[in-house]
């Protein structure tokens, strides 16, 4: 009698600890997929200049334009926020834009230094339109590699 109360006894204990790692485990998983949430920016928009400054991040986060395009920050929310990013910044305010213009290519972050999970970026193409490509180089290389081939 005692001898099987010890053994249901003893036996709930590993239940117990068991579902104690899967709720553990469940927590850690939404915990982190909450942080990478936060921190994910999401796909670059094209055709965009206008970013949304709002209660707490940047609509859309990720834009991309050809270099030689003025971007310009829009406040639209309750709260006082900031643009901070290489080579530009905004005064923390409630209300009212921040344009720069983006010259070289490449890829800028920035973000709103009293939200440290709110950043954006701006994805800069090289402008196609800025300069004339000349073809002949590109020309020249494959025929050559022609050439070989018919050789
Ligand atoms: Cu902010």
């Amino acid at each position: 009698m005692s001898h099987t109360a010890t053994n249901s006894g003893s036996g709930r204990w590993p239940r117990r600890l068991a579902i104690a790692a899967v709720v553990l485990a469940v927590l850690g998983i939404v915990g982190a997929l909450f942080v990478r949430s936060q921190f994910e920016l999401g796909p670059a928009v094209t055709g965009v200049t206008e970013v949304a400054v709002i209660d707490d991040r940047f609509e859309p986060a990720v834009i991309e334009i050809p270099a030689g395009t003025e971007v310009r920050w829009i406040w639209q929310g309750q709260n006082e926020h900031n643009v901070v990013g290489g080579g530009f910044d905004s005064p923390v305010q409630a209300a009212g834009e921040l344009a720069y213009t983006f010259r070289e290519p490449g890829t800028i972050d920035y973000q709103c230094t009293l939200h440290a999970f709110m950043r954006g970026q701006v994805i800069v193409t090289p402008d196609e339109t800025a300069s004339v490509q000349p073809p002949a180089a590109g020309a020249a290389a494959v025929s050559a590699t022609g050439a070989a081939f018919s050789q």
